[in-house]
C-alpha cells in the first residue's frame, strides 16, 4: 500500500545514508527530498512545512544525543514527526454492558457501507452484540447493500426502505436493538445529497439525536488534498471522534490520510484495506510510519552501510598514505578513531615512527567537538586544500565556530603534522606493506 510515498521516503533515506558526509547541505537536501515526496502524496502544504522545519530546527540547533549517528538520529527525527502528525492518543474502547453507537459519517463513496459490516464483524468476533442499521435514505440501493453485507457477515440488520427520514429510521432501529441487548450499534449515513451542505446539516440533526459514543469519518485514501477541507467541515458540524481510512490498497496516495488527522486532531483509528469483509485493520501510527518508511529495511541498509563504511576507511586510509590527505579525512579518521583506531593502527604500521609523540592522541575527544565546529564552518575548498588558508580565512573561521584563532591554528598544524609524517612514512611503508 502507498507505494509512492514509501518509494518516495525510502529513495530518501537512502540517498540521505550513502552521502559521504552529514553536513548542513545534506540535511537540507534530504529536508527537501522529504517534502517533494509528501507533497506528491497529497500532503497538505502547511503540514509538510512544519514537519520538516521541525526536523531541521531539532538537527541544525540541537546537540546530537551521544552514541547515534547522525543519520540515524534525522531518521529517527522523521519517524518521530510523522507519527506525531497521525496522532499519538488513547485507543477506543467500547464497555460491553452499556449500549455503544457509532456513527460512520463521510462523502459518496468513501466506503462507509462496506466500513459498516468490517466494523460489524470485527467487534463481532470479539464476541460483542452488534446490530447495523441503514440511515441512508438517499442513495437508491444503500438499504440493499447494507443489508446484503450484514447478512454475509452474520450481523444483525435494521433497515427501513419506504421511509425517507434518516434520524426516524435510526431511532427506531437502535430502540430495537437496545430491547435485544446489543451493546455495539453502528449506523450507516448517506454520503450524497443536492448539497454537502446538507449533507453535513443532515449528520448533525443524526448527531444530535442519537447521541452516539464515537462518531467515526470514513475517508477514501485516494482523494488526497479534498480530505482535509472534508475531515474539517464535517468536523465542525459534529465532533470527529476517530477517522478511518479506505482504499489503502489500491493507489492510495496516502498524504489525505495524513492531512485528516492533523486537521482535526482526530485520531486515525481504522484502515481498510481492500473490498473483503475481513480487509480491516486497526491503527498504530507508529506500525503506520515504520511500514511507510520500511524500518526493516532500513535496518538492512545500516548494516550494508557500516560494511560499506569500512571498506570506504580503507580506501581512504590508502589515500591518506599516499600523502594526499584533506581536513575531511583528517576529521574523519579521528572521528573513527573511537571506533576502528584507525590513526593509531596506520601509526603503528609505520615502524619505528619517533614523529607519533607530536600528535596528541590523548586529548583528542575533547578537541575533536571543537575540531567539529571549525571544520563545519570551512569552506568545501579550504577542507580539500587547506594550503590555501591564510590569516584572513582563520578569522572568519573561527569567528564561524566560537572558538579562538589559536585553536584553528592548532588543528591545522595538527593536520600538517600528519601529512607530513605520512608522506614520510610512505615509502617505508609501502615496502612494509609489500612485504
Ligand atoms: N479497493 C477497495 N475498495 C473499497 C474499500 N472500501 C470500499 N471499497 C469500495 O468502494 C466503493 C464504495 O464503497 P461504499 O461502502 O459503497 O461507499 P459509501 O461511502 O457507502 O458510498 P455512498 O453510500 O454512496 O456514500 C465500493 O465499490 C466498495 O467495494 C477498500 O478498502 N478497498
Ligand atoms: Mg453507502
Amino acid at each position: 500500500m502507498l507505494d509512492q510515498l514509501r518509494e518516495g521516503l525510502k529513495n530518501a533515506i537512502k540517498k540521505l545514508i550513502y552521502s559521504d558526509v552529514v553536513d548542513e547541505q545534506t540535511i537540507r537536501e534530504f529536508l527537501r527530498d522529504i517534502q517533494r515526496t509528501l507533497l506528491q502524496a497529497d500532503v497538505n502544504v502547511k503540514i509538510v512545512l512544519e514537519v520538516t522545519s521541525r526536523i531541521e530546527n531539532e538537527v541544525l540547533k540541537n546537540k546530537m544525543p551521544v552514541g547515534l549517528s547522525k543519520r540515524d538520529y534525522i531518521i529517527n527525527l522523521l519517524y518521530n514527526e510523522l507519527v506525531k502528525v497521525l496522532g499519538e492518543g488513547e485507543e477506543i474502547h467500547f464497555p460491553r454492558n452499556e449500549c455503544n453507537i457509532v456513527l460512520l459519517v463521510g462523502i459518496q463513496g468513501s466506503g462507509k457501507t462496506t466500513f459498516a459490516a468490517k466494523l460489524g464483524k470485527y467487534y463481532y468476533k470479539e464476541g460483542y452484540k452488534v446490530g447495523v442499521i441503514c440511515a441512508d435514505t438517499y442513495r437508491p440501493g444503500a438499504y440493499e447493500q447494507l443489508k446484503m453485507l450484514c447478512e454475509r457477515a452474520k450481523l444483525e440488520f435494521f433497515g427501513k426502505v419506504n421511509e425517507k427520514d434518516p434520524i426516524k429510521i435510526a431511532l427506531e432501529g437502535k430502540e430495537l436493538f437496545q430491547k435485544r441487548g446489543m451493546n455495539l450499534i453502528i449506523i450507516d449515513t448517506a454520503g450524497r445529497h443536492k448539497e454537502e451542505k446538507e449533507l453535513i446539516e443532515e449528520m448533525k440533526k443524526i448527531s444530535e439525536n442519537l447521541n452516539p459514543k464515537l462518531v467515526l469519518l470514513v475517508i477514501d485514501g485516494t482523494i488526497g488534498q479534498q480530505s482535509y477541507i472534508q475531515a474539517k467541515a464535517f468536523n465542525e458540524a459534529t465532533p470527529v471522534g476517530g477517522i478511518v481510512i479506505t482504499k489503502l490498497d489500491g493507489a492510495a496516495k496516502g498524504g489525505g490520510a495524513i492531512a485528516a488527522a492533523a486537521s482535526t486532531k482526530a485520531k486515525i483509528l481504522f484502515l481498510s484495506t481492500g473490498e473483503g469483509l475481513d480487509d480491516i485493520e486497526k491503527f498504530s501510527p507508529q506500525r503506520f510510519v515504520g511500514r511507510l518508511l520500511g524500518l526493516g529495511d532500513i535496518k538492512a541498509i545500516l548494516e550494508r552501510v557500516k560494511q560499506a563504511e569500512i571498506e570506504e576507511d580503507e580506501s581512504k586510509v590508502r589515500r591518506i598514505m599516499a600523502g594526499k590527505m584533506t581536513i575531511d579525512d583528517l576529521y574523519d579518521q579521528l572521528l573513527k578513531l573511537k571506533k576502528f583506531g584507525s590513526i593509531r593502527k596506520i601509526l603503528e604500521l609505520i615502524p619505528g615512527a619517533p614523529e607519533i609523540s607530536t600528535i596528541d592522541l590523548d586529548n583528542i575527544e575533547d578537541r575533536l567537538e571543537k575540531w567539529r565546529f571549525i571544520i563545519q564552518s570551512m569552506t568545501k575548498e579550504e577542507r580539500q586544500n587547506p594550503e590555501i588558508m591564510n590569516s584572513s580565512r582563520i578569522k572568519r573561521i573561527a569567528r564561524g565556530a566560537g572558538v579562538d584563532e589559536k585553536e584553528v591554528k592548532e588543528m591545522l598544524k595538527q593536520y600538517n603534522d600528519m601529512k607530513l609524517l605520512m608522506r614520510r612514512a610512505k615509502g617505508r611503508l609501502l615496502r612494509g606493506m609489500i612485504r
